[in-house]
This record gives C-alpha cells, sequence and structure tokens, in this order.
C-alpha cells in the first residue's frame, strides 16, 4: 500500500504531470481532490506556502514544485527513467522545463486558457481579447523554439520519455483546446509529438473533467 498523496484540482496541467509521472512509474498514489479555493485556505498553505498545486505527500515528507515532485519520483521510482543519462540530452530536457515554467506556462497557456475557457465557462468571465493578443508573440516563439528543440526526435528531451515531456504535454494538451493553441500548434511538430504523447496510457489515464475540455 502506498502512501503517496497528491493534492490538488482535477484539470490543473502541473497536477497532470505529476500523475503521469505516477502513471508511468505504475506508482499506486491517491488524489486527494480540491475545489475552486482550496488552494488558499490555511491548512493547505501548510503544504504549499505559495497557494499553488499540487503538493505531494509520501508519510511525513511533504514537497512542492512539480518538477521537484517528478525528480523525486524518479529517484524512489527508478523505472522507467525519466532523465537522459546522457549530459547533452539531460541539459536539454532542463532547458525545456525552464522554457515551460518561466515563458510557456505563465506568460503564454494560462494566459490563454484563462481567457478562453476557465474564465468564461467556469466563472462567468468575459474573455479580455486584448490579454490573449498580448500573449500571441510569445506563443509563437515558444512553439517555435519548442519545435526547433524537438526537431526528428521522438521526445522533446532525445529517444526517451522524459520530465520535459510530463511537463509539456498537459500545458500544450489544454492550450490546443483554444482557437489560438490550434493556429499556434497547426502542421507543427510539436503538433504530431503531442499527438503521440495523448496515445500514452498515462495521458489517456489522466483527462480533463469535460467542463475543461470545451473550446470556448
Ligand atoms: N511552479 C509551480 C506552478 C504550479 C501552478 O501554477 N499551478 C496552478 C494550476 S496549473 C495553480 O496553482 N494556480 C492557482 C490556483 O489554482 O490557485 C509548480 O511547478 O508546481
Amino acid at each position: 500500500m502506498s502512501d503517496i498523496v497528491v493534492y490538488g484540482v482535477p484539470g490543473s496541467p502541473f497536477l497532470r504531470a505529476v500523475q503521469m509521472g505516477l502513471e508511468e512509474k505504475k506508482a499506486v498514489y491517491r488524489l486527494q481532490v480540491m475545489g475552486a479555493g482550496d488552494s488558499k485556505s490555511e491548512a493547505y498553505l501548510k503544504k504549499h506556502p505559495f497557494g499553488r498545486v499540487p503538493a505531494f505527500e509520501q508519510g511525513n515528507f511533504g514537497l512542492y514544485e512539480t518538477q521537484a515532485i517528478l525528480r523525486y519520483l524518479d529517484d524512489i521510482f527508478p523505472e522507467p527513467p525519466l532523465k537522459p543519462r546522457d549530459a547533452q540530452q539531460a541539459a536539454r530536457m532542463n532547458q525545456i522545463i525552464g522554457i515551460n515554467d518561466w515563458y510557456f506556462f505563465p506568460k503564454v497557456a494560462a494566459v490563454i486558457v484563462f481567457q478562453r475557457i476557465i474564465g468564461p465557462v467556469l466563472l462567468g468571465i468575459r474573455t479580455d481579447e486584448a490579454a490573449i493578443e498580448a500573449a500571441l508573440p510569445m506563443g509563437r516563439t515558444c512553439i517555435a523554439e519548442l519545435d526547433r528543440l524537438l526537431g526528428a526526435q521522438q521526445f522533446v528531451a532525445g529517444d526517451h520519455l522524459s520530465i520535459a515531456d510530463l511537463m509539456l504535454a498537459p500545458q500544450l494538451d489544454f492550450l490546443a483546446e483554444t482557437p489560438e493553441g490550434k493556429s499556434l500548434l497547426g502542421g507543427t511538430q510539436i503538433e504530431a509529438w503531442l499527438v503521440r504523447m495523448n496515445e500514452r496510457p498515462s495521458m489517456q489515464a489522466t483527462q480533463r473533467p469535460d467542463a475543461l475540455r470545451r473550446a470556448a
């Protein structure tokens, strides 16, 4: 019996990345489903003082930050490995995690997905078209660069699945629900990679709730 508990709001791409890591490792875990607003509760802020999801616990060991959780999972469940042994491929994986965390999620995916899906569908907020327009140049840069780094490889950091694939796929899959995401991805090698990623049982097992699968 596993003592791993993951806290998060279903549909969150960062939560999904951790779940995918656990699924790839065939690890047993429990998902503690949180509702909107729970991430700012006094109890949850003790687990994650920044009030974001996911948070992770294994017994009395608590951890947050998705890439740290995935690296830890890779250390305690060695098979299949999710970190390249080759130094250059490992550096590429780290670079792509950085692109995701610093450029792509906060400046592109979070903006467009919120304005097109989360705001209008879940919160009844009108789409701010100017915010989407402002995010598009960075979106083009991110997709062009991810496409260049992927090249003809099977996975973004080489021939094997890595933490970078697990972190990017849920973000891109969510963005692809929007017209802007479809247009940014259209005809790229990243689009074909996302199709391959979506065939993996780890993605199939961690689908977003129906309400978050509807394009605005
Ligand atoms: N750097 C964090 C980012 C996590 C994050 O931003 N999660 C989003 C959901 S995908 C979040 O918590 N948003 C605010 C909220 O849900 O209250 C990580 O890697 O885990």
